[in-house]
């Protein structure tokens, strides 16, 4: 097995390929975010041989191409770290309540550092095609550089937020000025000063630069087609009084942390805000809108799912954006009125309402006036022109399973993975899909990916992708995919539990609607991260019941 690098004649190398040799692995990681990180850790002390290929020349995925201005985690850093080691724990010193992006990528390279993960990675390679040889059992994976390899499993660690959508707007190629993704950030330090810039999209990573970049810009317009529910961050230093009690207490504070819903520390509400009295509900309501956590919408016990409650929290969310913004058109745009909160992602910002009172920044509503095109100068909406220097396009992503149906995966009849999921994704706990033999999912449709703390669910992803791979070499067996059926009812069941909540009450992400021609449907497992390690374990300790093995 442990034939790592050894180059291997190859069997069916591609059309006009001047490599004709392929590096034969186990195991071939895609990706080298948090996620791709923690499978070479993991995969290496298993004595597996394998190889991680990452298309950026650095680790980090989101985390090393998401460098806006602004960007930073909206989960707290005790919580979206890594719980696989006590030694990192205790060497490890967070700055912030919530991490700026230089902080987390720093950390992650000190892990790799730390645990000489680097001599595993590939760099600046992009996996571009994989084929799967039914005779010989193995991948032949394909890459950018023309590099191959021939694997026995591939491992997609490619992450749930990490393609693109990509500006498609009429005219772009004609803007005289600069433009940037979020998505795709410049590593270089971008000006702004003098500069009249416009951001189009107000998600997360809108929310996040608008404030920063507003500071130095001469103007800035923000483009809003949809309001969305923020609230403040509260970020702040931790005293290192803080981070003493913290270390003391890390392996039970994790353990602890694993017991709850999302594998992540955040309140939720007790109360009904139907036997409170007015003055009680504004108390719950203030403290939940004080406490700096992304959750307003469980302010109250029934509000992440009883409209009613949850209305009581949206009004409360409009009073609170009314008296910070002066502009009093302004302020209702900003209103969130189409969805209830907490069924679109919500987002926790600083300064994000109060931007909006400066002079030097306009609010384009797209709900009353839409774009029409980018001209050669700026941004034409059916109304107006705005003169603009520098585009910036924060507009979301191929949610899910954007990042592996955008590889040219083809099982041994040549059907592409993305032919496969073209009315629905279909996978049995989000690790395997049927008919891909032995093609890996670490946070793939129907996990709890992005419901959950992705840090731990990419650890206790990889963590049962590699008990799973132990265990087919210790029965003789060389190949696994999800049984249909089964893989059918788990979708189903994903889509019933996510029928009983808020999500599917939104148009978002979540629901794959901001893509066009994306099925709408709830892709990620609702049911809690204590109940999907208990059903994924339960598998494993039946032989992997609800997975073809042979
Ligand atoms: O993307 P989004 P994001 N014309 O999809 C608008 C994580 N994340 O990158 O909703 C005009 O939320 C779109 O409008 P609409 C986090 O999970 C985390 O901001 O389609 N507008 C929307 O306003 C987050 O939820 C962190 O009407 C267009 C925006 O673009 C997820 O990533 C930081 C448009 C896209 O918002 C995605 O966040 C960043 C068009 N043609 C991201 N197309 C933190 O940890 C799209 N929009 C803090």
């Amino acid at each position: 097995m442990n034939n790592l690098n050894s180059n291997v004649p190859c069997a069916t190398p591609s059309e006009g390929a001047q490599d004709q040799s392929v590096t034969s692995l186990d195991v071939l990681v895609v990706g080298a975010g948090f996620a791709g990180v923690y499978a070479v850790h993991r995969y290496r002390l298993q004595g597996l041989s394998m190889l991680c290929v990452e298309a950026a020349s650095d680790v980090g995925g989101v985390w090393y191409h998401n460098c806006y201005p602004g960007a930073r985690c909206d989960v707290q850093s005790f919580d979206y770290s890594y719980s696989f080691s006590r030694e990192l724990d205790q060497e490890w010193i967070w700055p912030e309540r919530y991490s700026g992006q230089p902080a987390i990528l720093e950390y992650l390279r000190h892990v790799v550092t730390r645990f000489d993960l680097r001599r595993d990675m590939v760099f600046n390679t992009r996996v571009t095609a994989a084929r799967w040889d039914d005779e010989a059992a193995r991948w032949l994976v394909e890459t950018d550089t023309r590099r191959r390899f021939s694997c026995r499993f591939v491992v997609l660690a490619t992450g749930a937020l990490s393609a693109p959508k990509d500006p498609d707007f009429d005219g772009l190629k004609d803007f005289k000025g600069q433009w940037y993704q979020t998505s795709r950030y410049p590593h270089e330090p971008v000006s702004y000063a003098g500069k009249r810039v416009g951001v189009i999209g107000t998600g997360s990573s809108g929310l996040q630069c608008i404030p920063v970049i507003a500071e130095t810009a001469q103007h800035l317009t923000v483009f809003q087609r949809t309001a969305v529910f923020s609230k403040p961050a509260r970020n702040h230093k931790i005293p290192p009084e803080v981070y003493a009690e913290q270390r003391a207490r890390y392996p039970e504070y994790r353990a602890e942390l694993k017991k709850s819903v999302g594998a992540v520390n955040m309140p939720a509400g007790t109360q009904s805000p139907f036997e409170l009295d007015e003055a009680e509900r504004e108390r719950v309501l203030e403290a939940f809108w004080n406490n700096g956590f992304l959750n307003m919408s469980s302010a109250f016990k029934e509000s992440p799912y009883d409209l009613a409650a949850n209305a009581i929290v949206v009004e409360f969310v409009h009073r609170k954006i009314r008296s910070i913004v002066k502009d009093p058109q302004v302020a209702e745009s900003l209103c969130p009125k189409d969805h209830p909160v907490g069924s679109r992602r919500p987002c926790i910002d600083t300064n994000y309402y109060e931007t909006y009172n400066r002079p030097n920044v306009t609010m384009a509503d797209l709900k009353k006036d839409p774009i029409v095109r980018i001209t050669p100068d700026g941004i034409a909406t059916r109304d107006k022109h705005y003169p603009l220097d520098i585009i910036i396009f924060a507009l979301g992503f191929d949610s899910i399973c954007g990042s592996q149906t955008r590889i040219d995966i083809r099982n041994g009849e040549g059907l592409s993975l993305a032919e496969s999921w073209a009315d629905a994704p279909l996978t049995y706990l989000g690790y395997l899909t049927p008919s891909f033999p032995n093609l890996f999912f670490v946070m793939g449709p129907g996990n709890p990916s992005v419901i959950a703390n992705c840090i731990t669910m990419s650890e206790t992803d990889s963590d049962w992708i590699g008990e799973c791979i132990a265990w087919l070499d210790r029965n003789g067996k060389s190949r696994i995919e999800a049984d249909e059926k089964t893989a059918i009812d788990w979708m189903q069941l994903v889509s019933d539990i996510a029928d009983k909540t808020l999500y599917v009450k939104a148009n978002s992400w979540y629901m794959g609607s901001n893509i066009a021609g994306k099925p709408r449907r709830f892709l990620s497992y609702l049911g809690g991260y204590p109940s999907f390690v208990e059903i994924s374990k339960r598998s494993a300790s039946e032989g992997y019941s609800g997975f073809k093995v042979s």
